[in-house]
């Protein structure tokens, strides 16, 4: 039988956690909160399937929190939403949403919980899309003031923060694949939000820095390219696939230069001054988060804009999402930080999880066995890098809730708690209950 006894084999002060982000399970319908990208978004392209209701955490905040506390965990990852704390304009603060994020770091820290929070996770301002979004460097200079009051008014309840979550869903994914807000799909776009995010995050960590004595990070999501087989051409792509997805943020904020291959295609796009960009950049930070959920078979495919591969899906067992369970992806990414870019920084396991399409069985039970199975392969690569030494010190588990699975909406469920949508009960399912067993 498949189950995380092993979870007591890590050390005591292992920081096990759970994660979710604001537009993802608040509720923009409450508390006064401003539109942001999404909400056009899911306008435009997702029939009006938006992040409205979402999971009502505004609303049940203090109940989410108490199943954290219940189930054991000793962390809660979560965002800041922008547009709540600033809906109409950069200067004109929404005391319903400073309100919102101070009770809800109370109640955190009431609970003995440790507050991991994001800045930004993906809901920019809707006003900021006019200036073309994260394309003007102006979001960026914003974004360090938005880091500066975060960090002025809610600072005293943490130690640890990042700046941004997934810079490649940010840029990539939202400008190049258009599969994310705001669905762009133009080389030019992707290679100027994949500087300027990073530029965000360096004037976010300049603000911060100025302001508190917080130990910063950024969440980066790795995933893991391997060529569909041997030929050259495929490990050629595979090179440029990692470079694109991995290596331009890693390489950028621990060595202050662009990889290769991939600056070759992308450089006649970035701004002239990049490279004095990429020192401020590189300004050192105190740990790294790390997202991780499946790896890409890579093949060789022509396209004029010279990004020439494709990725595709193997044959080993899938996920709801169709992403394949590859954990060794996990440890390997966990080294290569470790070995290639710093070996002293804290590394944590800011996301990890699975989509399953679960449900209610009678009793209001959840058996969502293969999940219970997808954290334990996971987990026990991570207990392996604990034991070689390595210094990962957390894991945070995506997500706390099912909840708003941007471009699936709701069909998607990531969570150990069930939400039912129609009513906001939440109910834990079987994997909740696994996790509680041996971190209780
Ligand atoms: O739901 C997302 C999350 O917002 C960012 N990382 C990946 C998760 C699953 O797709």
């Amino acid at each position: 039988m498949i189950n995380l006894s092993f979870l007591q084999d890590f050390p005591k002060d292992f920081n096990f956690g759970v994660a979710t982000s604001s537009y993802q399970i608040e509720g923009t319908m409450y508390g006064n909160c401003g539109k942001s990208i999404w909400d056009d978004f899911a306008e435009r392209k997702l029939n009006g399937i938006d992040g409205k209701l979402a999971c009502n955490h505004i609303e049940y905040f203090k109940e989410d929190i108490k199943l954290i506390k219940d189930a054991g965990f000793k962390a809660y990852r979560f965002s800041f939403a922008w547009p709540r704390l600033f809906p109409d304009n950069n200067k004109d603060v929404n005391l319903k949403g400073v309100d919102f994020y101070k009770q809800l770091l109370e109640e955190i820290n009431n609970c003995d919980l440790e507050a991991f929070p994001t800045i930004y996770h993906w809901d920019l301002p809707i006003r900021f899309q006019k200036i073309k979004g994260w394309e003007d460097q102006e979001t960026c200079k914003h974004f360090g003031e938005l880091s500066f009051f975060i960090s002025k008014t809610f600072g005293d309840q943490f130690e640890k923060i990042s700046t941004i979550n997934e810079p490649w869903c940010v840029s990539w994914l939202s400008h190049y694949l258009g599969e994310h807000a705001p669905g762009i799909k133009n080389i030019q776009s992707a290679a100027k939000t994949m500087h300027n995010i990073l530029f965000a995050h360096s004037q976010s960590v300049e603000a911060l820095r100025s302001c508190n004595d917080h130990q910063i990070g950024i969440v980066l999501n790795n995933q893991f390219g391997q060529p569909i087989n041997n030929n050259e051409e495929n490990i050629q792509a595979t090179k440029l696939f990692d470079e694109i997805h991995n290596r331009w943020f890693s390489d950028a904020i621990f060595k202050g230069k662009y990889p290769e291959l991939a600056l070759s295609i992308l450089e006649k796009y970035l701004p002239e001054n990049y490279k004095t960009q990429l020192e401020l950049i590189s300004s050192p930070i105190d740990w790294i988060g790390l997202n991780y959920y499946t790896r890409s078979l890579i093949k060789y495919k022509k396209s004029d804009d010279g990004v020439n591969y494709e990725c595709n899906s193997g044959t080993l067992k899938k996920t709801d999402m169709g992403w394949e369970f590859y954990p060794e992806g996990l440890s390997y990414f966990i080294k290569r930080i470790n070995k290639e870019y710093d070996n002293n920084i804290p590394i944590y396991i800011t996301e990890n999880g699975m989509a399953n399409n679960d449900k209610l069985s009678l009793g209001n039970s959840i058996q969502d066995h293969d999940r219970i199975e997808f954290f334990n392969v996971h987990l026990k690569e991570v207990l392996n890098c604990v034991n070689e030494k390595l210094p990962v010190k957390g894991y945070f588990a995506w997500s706390l809730l099912d909840n708003y699975e941007w471009a699936f909406g709701y069909s998607k469920r990531f969570g150990l708690v069930f939400t039912d949508f129609q009513n906001f009960k939440r109910i834990p399912k079987n994997s909740y209950y696994e996790f509680q067993k041996y971190l209780k």
